[in-house]
């Protein structure tokens, strides 16, 4: 089996801060979970940016060189910008800093989506900001927006004109159909890094069945040209990674995609969700990638071809 690269997503636009106290929100925060996740083993760090006044998500370009920087200089991993912001934004503002930073990796989602956050709004009633409560409810009349045109504008945005490879964000079957459309207009060049997502509501639900048919299908349309890594959403993180791990894929973490370390126990950062997964990887006899392994596997530009 190949080295196993660890990828963490440090904070994402779905969770909010009343949710947990540990939810990075600061230009500071991004960048110190970012760096102890990198020392932890991650290879790739997967990010988003906030308002740091009230941790709202934000595509300003400001917000994520806030942090993109310091990492940069304190770490070797590749750093992988969103381009998936948060369903509130529109293209133009999701593209807005990954245009801008040039980073090596940007995440791609291959198909347009329901993307229902408002079942965890139930779950709270000391909100920290005004905003987080209607951004949450809101999400039950909100269309995630990635057709064709979308994804074949940010596949030249930022992959033909800016040197980015991709995370290519797939929640259901039919995105990975929607992926080798793409590979057969040429937009898109193996080796393909394909995340299967599971449990967001609105995509391909988190049982291990729906992960082994990803693969057969994924198998079936990229044979020898694809890598797959897999991310579940909140409870399921680790049991669906752990799988992926013993199935020869990478993995994703982090708080970003889950907040908790253990069933009823918040994670106090990423890094431990890291450390966990590490732990367990290992444990299966899987070497963890580092990002120079990662950088070779995938293909990527190089730390040095960056705008930031
Ligand atoms: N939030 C994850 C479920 C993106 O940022 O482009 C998928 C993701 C999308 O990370
Ligand atoms: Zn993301």
């Amino acid at each position: 089996m190949s080295k196993i690269i660890i990828t963490c997503a440090i904070t994402g636009s779905i969770h909010t801060p009343s949710m947990s106290p540990y939810l990075p929100v600061t230009a500071n925060e991004i960048a110190e979970q970012a760096i102890g996740a990198a020392q932890a083993g991650a290879s790739i760090l997967h990010l988003h940016a906030r308002d740091p006044e009230n941790g709202r998500p934000s595509s300003s370009p400001e917000h994520f060189m806030g942090f993109l920087p310091r990492i940069k200089q304190a770490s070797d991993a590749v750093l992988n910008i969103s381009t998936g912001g948060s369903a509130t934004m529109t293209l133009d503002q999701r593209l807005e800093a990954p245009r801008q930073a040039e980073p090596e990796m940007c995440s791609l989602n291959m198909g347009t989506m329901n993307f229902a956050l408002y079942p965890a709004a139930e779950k709270i009633d000391d909100w920290k900001h005004d905003w987080e409560k209607p951004f949450l409810e809101g999400s039950d009349d909100l269309v995630f927006k990635n057709t064709p045109r979308d994804i074949a504008r940010i596949l030249t945005d930022l992959g033909v004109d800016r040197g980015a490879r991709f995370e290519f964000e797939c929640y259901d079957v039919s995105h990975l159909y929607m992926l080798r459309h793409f590979a057969d207009r040429g937009l898109v060049k193996p080796p393909f890094f394909i995340q299967f997502v599971f449990g967001v509501l609105g995509g391909i639900g988190p049982d291990p069945e729906n992960l082994g048919h990803m693969k057969l299908i994924a198998d079936k349309l990229f044979g020898a040209d694809y890598a797959f890594s897999v991310l579940a959403a909140g409870r399921h993180q680790i049991p669906l990674t752990t799988m992926a791990a013993a199935m020869g894929g990478h993995v994703r973490v982090g708080l970003e995609d889950s907040l908790t370390i253990a069933r009823g126990t918040l994670a106090k950062s990423n890094a431990e969700q890291v450390a966990k997964i590490r732990r367990i990887v290992e444990e299966l006899g899987r070497e963890v990638a580092t990002p120079a392994d990662a950088r070779g596997m995938l293909g990527l530009k190089g730390a040095h071809r960056t705008a930031f």
